[in-house]
């Protein structure tokens, strides 16, 4: 088969994009009236506020973002691992960073798999934060060794999504009808099914040991638990969802509102109460899960790591202010708190800019294009950016935060039961169980930054920026 005849990866995860959320739509009746909500109060942003409109129209996010939306699944196993980082790569995703999440008693630990130029980004922004089952810290012998002997048995994959995976692989794509096929059977691993496949008892055992355990071990699949829109104003959507019938969680994950925005906040709401079918009670839905859930979030600048670090450390000061974990109880203080907190960081995109804290795109202006054989020009980046030939926006974060996703995952599982697993980063087990190391988020946005300066220099007939 030519090449040519090949669909994009991108294409295809834009197709599967698309496919999971009607899925997901039709699985969660709540994500669409979320869906609209999200919408509604995007138009209104770009209606009341034309330059967030103008800034993500250089970018040229304005194009993406009704599309934009991130998934999350849990697997049980390396093998999981292994092929599910495959089948994204059919999609033209990568496994991005690596995130601890058993310091904050969630025994398992994740990367994301999402497009990294930011021209395919531009396509399709999808992503999919995947968490593996880490099956070594759970303290009880007996039951490690049951999850393991479950998990050993299923099999999350369509023969046929195999068989194309494999393809892919050998020939180096899959044309349109292949394409098509990939995405409905690549669709089946992701679906939820209320069959479990452990009986009533056993799946008790591993509830009592922890909630998320019994989600990744009992069921015949790793369910896309959630799909979560990029919002404009996530402060307008917490404050509108209890009108919509959707209570949200306590506080918003992340950094205070800002005019500037940076990296990510999220909020999300109570999962589903699902009815599940246990091995022993033949078909019958006698018992019940909790899986789904719904979240929003609102993006923002990628900061450096001299950014990050800023951020790190202010939001640690606010959650130590605080002296204990974010809930309704404290919500409003946290978040008092957390604005004080982060006064000491520039709301300013040039600020941020001459402090080196978030990373950029920058574009040739109007003018700067019709100066481009005038003698005299300036030629040094800043001196382009005063004299308006140069114009600058914040290059969008496109990964996930720890400390939020710990908050998410709390909240969605139930803060009743806090289990302690100490402090337990193990990246080489994951990149192990991966097949492959994860990629450096921070070296892709400054690779995206350079792209930039480069074109910039490019069409305004420099030789470098
Ligand atoms: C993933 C929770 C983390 C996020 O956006 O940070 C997450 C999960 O519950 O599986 O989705
Ligand atoms: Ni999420």
């Amino acid at each position: 088969m030519p090449a040519q005849d090949f669909v994009s990866p991108d294409s295809i995860r834009a197709q599967f994009s698309a496919a999971m959320s009607l899925m997901y739509k039709q699985e969660v009746p709540l994500y669409g009236t979320l869906l609209s909500l999200v919408s509604e109060i995007n138009q209104q942003v770009m209606a009341g506020q034309p330059e967030v409109a103008q800034a993500l129209r250089w970018t040229g996010e304005i194009e993406r973002l009704d599309q934009e939306r991130h998934g999350a699944i849990r697997v049980g196993t390396a093998e999981e691992l292994a092929t599910i980082a495959r089948l994204f790569t059919v999609m033209g995703m990568e496994a991005v960073g690596y995130y601890d999440l058993s310091s904050a008693g969630v025994p398992v630990h994740s990367t994301a798999f999402r497009a990294v130029h930011e021209q395919s980004l531009h396509i399709s922004p999808f992503r999919v934060f995947t968490s593996l089952l880490r099956l070594e810290l759970i303290d009880n012998p007996a039951l490690r060794e049951l999850s393991r002997q479950i998990l050993a048995k299923r099999q999350i994959f369509t023969p046929r999504a195999l068989e194309l995976i494999q393809q892919f692989e050998r020939e180096g794509g899959l044309n349109a009808d292949d394409a098509n096929t990939f995405v409905a059977e690549a669709l089946h691993t992701f679906r939820w099914h209320h069959d479990a496949t452990v009986t009533a008892e056993q799946y008790q055992q591993l509830h009592d040991q922890h909630r998320l355990i019994a989600d990744v071990v009992a069921f015949k699949g790793p369910h896309i638990n959630h799909l979560t829109p990029r919002t404009l104003d996530i402060d307008a959507i917490q404050v509108g969802m209890p009108a919509k019938g959707i209570p949200p969680k306590a506080v918003i994950e992340g950094p205070p509102p800002r005019r500037c925005p940076i990296l990510l906040r999220q909020t999300s709401f109570k999962a589903l109460q699902e009815k599940v079918a246990f091995s022993d009670q033949h078909g019958a839905a006698g018992g019940s899960h909790t899986a789904r859930f719904g979240e929003i979030e609102q993006r923002g600048a990628a900061l450096t790591p001299k950014g990050r670090q800023l951020y790190d450390q202010l939001l640690d000061a606010a959650r130590e202010a605080l002296g204990g974990v974010p809930a309704d109880a404290n919500a409003e203080r946290y978040m008092a708190l957390l604005k004080d907190s982060f006064q000491v960081f520039p709301d300013d995109l040039a600020q941020m800019r001459e402090q080196e804290l978030a990373y950029f795109r920058y574009f040739p202006t109007e003018r700067g294009l019709a100066s481009r054989s005038d003698t005299g020009r300036p030629t040094s980046l800043q001196g382009l950016i005063d004299a308006g030939h140069v114009h600058f926006e914040a290059l969008v974060y496109e990964d996930f935060l720890p400390v939020s996703a710990a908050g998410i995952f709390q909240s969605n599982l139930g803060d009743e039961a806090q289990s302690n697993y100490g402090s337990n980063a193990n990246r080489d087990a994951f990149e192990q169980a991966l097949g492959k190391s994860v990629q450096d988020e921070l070296a892709l946005y400054a690779q995206s930054q350079q792209r930039s300066l480069q074109a910039c220099a490019k069409a305004l007939d420099l030789t470098g920026l």
